[in-house]
């Protein structure tokens, strides 16, 4: 029985986290590609070389020659510029449309069978172009950034509350942007509100639990552009590749998570024809269902407008 095949198109800081990551989770053999020569052969040889000490029997190769992807079962596609700082997510449409290119045709020529895991940015466009150009149906094709986004919201409120991240709930919705939607309603602490902790805390001041949570969800938002600013030379790549595992991991071993994915909407939301971040079944079959509920005015008034900033950006695409 061979192992699981996974290709990180991308050989950069995400994706030799990423590499590293997938092996030491011992989640099947590794192929990395890049267009730079040697970057993609030098992080599996430096890579390969930890498998001793890490414990892991697995196949990690480099290479700059799409036919070396030939069956991989999950494409995650890292490829592509990162901010600077200064620049939105969007100010990198042009040079990364173009890089989609390239890569969906790799992809589509030698692993048609494939999941694909989008990253590069702007998101929701570079997921809508890689499914036009590979042709993909939908639910093979799905962007990854709900899941950070969530990861991130729960980490400041950990860090507000002085507790375990691992048991906080958060979800995110909407656009990979600035107008992405955390859900504060949803958030909370092994099934304890947010609201109502944040509430015990400042002694019952609403006002105040208020503040705090706006200022949670304010950051949020910002939490790429705030790495971006004090990296100065890239963006956040550590957290990215642990929310990609979270989510090749359900892939692989069909375990029905339910996380928020970038997926292709059908009408759900009140949104047809558009990749956005809704929570989403993820198993042995990519996106197996788009989970709906009912959203307050006010939050619905929120995911509207991030769904037309979307939609901005994917109408003017090539
Ligand atoms: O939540 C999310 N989705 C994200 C996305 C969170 C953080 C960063 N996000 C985006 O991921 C970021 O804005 C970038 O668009 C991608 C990759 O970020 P990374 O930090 O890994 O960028 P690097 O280190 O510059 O790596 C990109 C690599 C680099 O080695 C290039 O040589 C390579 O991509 N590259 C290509 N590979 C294959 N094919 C082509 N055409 C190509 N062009 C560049």
């Amino acid at each position: 029985m061979g192992r699981p095949k996974i290709t990180i198109i991308g050989s950069g800081q995400i994706g030799g986290v990423l590499a590293y990551h997938a092996t030491s989770r011992k989640l099947g053999d590794i192929v990395l590609y890049d267009v730079v020569e040697g970057r993609p052969q030098g992080k599996a040889i430096d890579i390969s070389a930890a498998a001793r000490e890490d414990e892991f029997d697995l196949r990690i190769i480099g290479t700059n020659d799409y036919a070396d992807i030939k069956g991989s079962n999950v494409v995650v596609i890292t490829a592509g510029l990162p901010r600077r700082p200064g620049m939105s997510r969007d100010d990198l449409i042009g040079v990364n449309s173009k890089i989609m290119r390239d890569v969906s045709d790799g992809i589509k020529k030698y692993a048609p069978d494939a999941h694909i895991i989008c990253v590069s940015n702007p998101l929701d466009a570079m997921v809508t172009l890689c499914q036009r150009y590979t042709g993909f149906p939908h639910h093979r094709v799905m962007g990854m950034a709900g899941v950070l986004d969530s990861a991130r919201f729960a980490t400041f409120i950990a860090w507000e509350l002085g507790i375990s991240v691992r048991d906080v709930n958060s979800t995110v919705l909407g656009g990979h942007g600035d107008s992405m939607v955390p859900i504060v309603r949803f958030a909370n602490v092994n099934g304890i509100p947010v609201t109502e902790l944040l509430e015990g805390k400042y002694k019952g001041d609403k006002e105040k639990a208020k503040r705090v949570m706006a200022a949670l969800v304010a950051r949020t938002k910002g939490a790429g552009g705030e790495v971006v600013k004090l990296l100065k030379d890239g963006s956040a790549f550590f957290s990215p590749a642990s929310s990609i595992i979270t989510m090749m991991e359900a892939i692989l071993q069909d375990q029905k998570r339910l996380m928020t994915a970038c997926a292709y909407l059908t009408g759900q939301f009140g949104v047809l024809g558009y990749y956005v971040g809704v929570p989403c079944v993820i198993g042995a079959d990519g996106v197996e269902q788009i989970v709906e509920f009912e959203l307050t005015p006010e939050e619905k008034e929120m995911f509207d407008a991030s769904v037309a900033s979307v939609k901005e950006l994917v109408d003017c695409l090539p």
